[in-house]
């Protein structure tokens, strides 16, 4: 395997960074997780400008163009020789001393990992998740925005261990004030009377690209999609509810707290998005 590092390609055993980065010291730093299908990079310009967009925040300064960007990407892919590929771009502050002062950092690194996509098992697509909602909340957009894809994914972690110490394999969680937010690397969506509905934003959750790529497909479908508050007692009593993300893609979700979803099996809303997505992965990425 050859990684992209900092302009150069490199085996992986050589593809490493100083301790004294501050990705590693603190966790500043921001990635995206992207795939490929069958030779195409699946929206790969939504990826690119999150990226920009985290790093502007954060007031870290991307030493390429987007396009130069893109095209490291294509090209990371292309040398792996894969076209099913799970494709990880990170951006670290760099190389600095102890102290989290970002303005010591001389120069950010730049890494693109091409690796083969660890799909879930096919049973899991089939027979759908258990969830647990757990104590830990997510972060609130004042101190810690989720719109950041950041390298600080412990509050998704510490949901996430929550979940496997009770013996499930995901987590939901909640906000302060006990809304239902996403799980720990996807959206969240349930089904009710012929509407779509997902947590809005602003309670704390990302802007999935999978979650707007499946609202653009519902929307086809003639569902009504909304952004609404939701409850746990609304999610308890949906007809359908499913997970959204890049590595997942749409996996269905059964039960949750111990209470059927539906019909305690993967509705056939949920089926149809699924149909759709495969559909348009195909055919819609960037080739390379
Ligand atoms: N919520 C959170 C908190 C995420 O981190 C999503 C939702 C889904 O977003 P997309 O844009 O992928 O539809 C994410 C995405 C990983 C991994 O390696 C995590 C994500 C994406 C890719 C890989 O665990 N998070």
């Amino acid at each position: 395997m050859k990684v992209y590092l900092n302009g150069r390609f490199v085996e992986r055993s050589k593809a490493v960074l100083s301790v004294f980065d501050h990705g590693l010291l603190y966790g500043d730093g921001v990635f995206e997780g992207i795939r490929s299908y069958d030779g195409r990079i699946f929206k790969l310009a939504e990826h690119i400008s999150r990226l920009y967009e985290s790093a502007h925040t954060i007031m870290l300064k991307i030493p390429m163009s987007r396009a130069e960007l893109a095209d490291t990407v294509k090209q990371t892919v292309r040398t792996n020789k894969l076209r099913d590929a799970y494709i990880r771009l990170v951006v670290t502050r760099g190389e600095g001393d102890l102290g989290l002062d970002p303005r010591k950092c001389a120069r950010p690194s730049v890494f693109v990992i091409a690796d083969r996509i660890e799909l879930y098992p096919k049973q899991l697509y089939a027979e759908g998740l258990t969830l647990v909602t757990v104590a830990t909340q997510r972060n609130v957009p004042e101190a810690l925005n989720p719109q950041i894809k950041s390298l600080n994914y412990l509050n998704n972690i510490l949901a996430k261990l929550e979940a496997i110490n009770a013996g499930f394999d995901e987590a939901i969680l909640l906000s302060a004030s006990g809304y239902v937010t996403e799980a720990t690397g996807e959206n969240l969506f349930i089904v009710r009377d012929r509407q779509l509905l997902t947590p809005p934003p602003y309670i704390g959750v990302l802007r999935g690209i999978t979650r707007a790529t499946v609202m653009g497909l519902a929307a086809r479908q003639r569902l009504t999609v909304r952004e609404e508050l939701l409850t746990r007692h609304d999610l308890y009593n949906a007809e359908e509810c499913f997970l959204t993300g890049t590595a997942a893609e749409i996996v269905p979700v059964v039960k949750i707290d111990g209470r059927e979803i539906g019909a305690g099996k993967p509705g056939p809303v949920t089926k149809r998005l699924q149909q759709a997505f495969h559909r348009l992965t195909k055919t819609e990425g960037i080739r390379y």
